[in-house]
């Protein structure tokens, strides 16, 4: 028995507005409809007995109706084939209020579709696998009831568990953690629940990644955000007979990392030269992370950042980070602020007698600060 796990696709996520000009839609968004349909187009090719998606199907509680026409469609096409659908919540899927209802209750009326998003276990049977399902529950009460009413199938010849979260190893040690605020921190199913799983489909951590030999985060179809920066996209194929897995990449977008580039001493024109030797290492449609450390005050008040998008023109999006020199005795001081990731890790690395766990905390408020960073760049086009 052979199925395909993949997690999430975040249909109806949109960044940096970028309009296609056939279409006059984002292109970001269309970067992640691509992904979608490259990998639906792969199950098709492959037929498997059946499909796992294990969260953040959706970017949203309410995605806009292109994204659900996008998510249907690619449905429908498996669900045509003859090929089951099992789909979990994962936190950026689930309404804060109840009231809301679910969009997976749509997605659910599909025939072939069995989709767990009620803050509670499921488990589907399909063919010779139990598939065992723990969506995102949005109270710690419903994880803990949801492990509680997890039970073996005995009839079935195959376990499979399917769930979305952060792995808790241990008490100091967190897997697949990005920090947002809802994230649900998953206890080693085995242990908690008793059961023996032929294999785990994870899905939240956007890096692929398998935890143990049988517990796998597929990743992500694409990045969205820099952090995210090396991890590859694609999906999983397991096959149960022969208790082995595969990780499949497809093609995203690049995504690639300029510099840190040390400016000490540099004047504006110098880093210019500097970034046209670079050039050629940026493919075409890449999104950019460019970062220039040790600026002096007179090169970052003259340094022109459409002279830089000019010089890498070929990048679709060039963030830049520019992290002004400390000058000597003015520690705490900087004559202006890079950005405010970088300014925050250097304020709590420099705090004394901390208390909290330092790298949780710095991940956290990186994570924040981020996401109010995105907010604003996406409210100022
Ligand atoms: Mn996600």
């Amino acid at each position: 028995m052979k199925f395909v796990h993949f997690s999430d696709t975040h249909l109806g996520f949109s960044d940096l507005s970028r309009i296609d000009s056939e279409t006059g839609m984002n292109q970001r968004e269309m970067d992640f409809y691509r992904a979608w349909e490259r990998v639906i187009d792969a199950i098709l090719d492959l037929k498997p007995d059946f499909v796992v998606h294990a969260g953040d199907l959706f970017q949203t509680p309410r995605p806009n109706n292109r994204a659900l026409r996008i998510a249907a469609e690619g449905i429908q096409k498996v669900a045509n084939a003859g090929i089951p659908f099992v789909v979990v919540a994962g936190n950026h899927s689930t309404p804060r209020i109840r009231q809301t209802g679910s969009i997976f209750e749509t997605i659910a009326l599909f025939q072939n579709v069995h989709a767990a998003y009620q803050n509670r276990y499921e488990r589907f049977r399909i063919g010779e696998c139990a598939v065992h399902c723990i969506p995102h529950c949005s109270l710690t009460e419903e994880l803990e009831a949801a492990y509680a009413a997890v039970e073996a199938d005995d009839e079935a010849r195959y376990q499979i568990l399917v769930t979305h979260g952060a792995w808790r190893e241990s008490d100091d040690r967190l897997i697949g953690s990005v920090g947002e605020f809802n994230e649900q921190f998953l206890e080693n199913p085995e242990k908690k629940t008793g059961v023996t799983f032929d294999y785990i489909a994870l899905g939240h951590y956007h890096k692929h990644l398998p935890v143990t030999d049988h517990a796998v985060y597929s990743g992500s179809t694409e990045r969205t955000s820099f952090n995210e920066i090396g991890y590859t996209s694609g999906y999983v194929v397991v096959d149960l007979a022969q208790k082995s897995w595969q990780y499949h990449e497809i093609e995203s977008r690049p995504m690639l990392r300029l510099g840190p580039i040390d400016c000490s001493g540099l004047t504006a024109t110098e880093i210019y030269d500097r970034l046209q030797e670079l050039a050629p290492q940026v493919p075409e449609g890449a999104l950019v992370r460019l970062e220039l450390d040790e600026l002096s005050r007179e090169t970052l008040l003259s340094l022109d950042g459409q002279e830089i998008d000019r010089l890498l023109e070929q990048a679709f999006y060039v963030e830049k980070i520019l992290n002004p020199a400390i000058q000597s005795g003015m520690q705490h001081t900087s004559a202006s602020i890079g950005s405010l990731p970088v300014e925050f890790e250097r304020y709590v690395q420099e705090l004394d007698d901390f208390g909290l766990d330092r790298e949780r905390f710095l991940q956290l408020g990186q994570r924040l600060l981020q996401s109010v960073e995105d907010e604003a760049s996406m409210t100022e086009s």
